[in-house]
């Protein structure tokens, strides 16, 4: 129950700043993760709690292995956040 309720506040937030406006010249933050909760969710859960507007790129296995081997990734894996095109990993 409690559960279930902390999952809609978070869907809120998070519907909340997708809808938000942003400034044209301002580059909005991304994280790239998979589409399960791992190690990106903690990152996920801190944005939403601080209201932090950014893109929430959930890869599938098949693109992450396409993208890892393109280079995309510093260290080769995910968790990755972009802001400025500087990559944190
Ligand atoms: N030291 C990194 C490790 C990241 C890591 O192991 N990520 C996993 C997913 S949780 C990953 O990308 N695995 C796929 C791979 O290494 O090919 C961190 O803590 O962020």
């Amino acid at each position: 129950m409690l559960k279930a309720h902390m999952a809609i506040e978070l869907n809120d937030l998070k519907f909340r700043n997708t809808a938000m406006s942003v400034a044209p010249n301002v580059k909005i933050p991304k994280l790239q993760y998979f589409e399960l909760g791992g190690r990106g969710e903690p990152v996920r859960i801190a944005c939403a709690v601080a209201g932090i507007t950014y893109i929430d790129e959930r890869l599938s296995f098949p693109e992450f292995g396409k993208m890892k081997a393109a280079g995309a990734f510093p260290t080769g894996a995910v968790p990755v956040w972009i802001e400025d095109d500087i990559k944190f990993t």
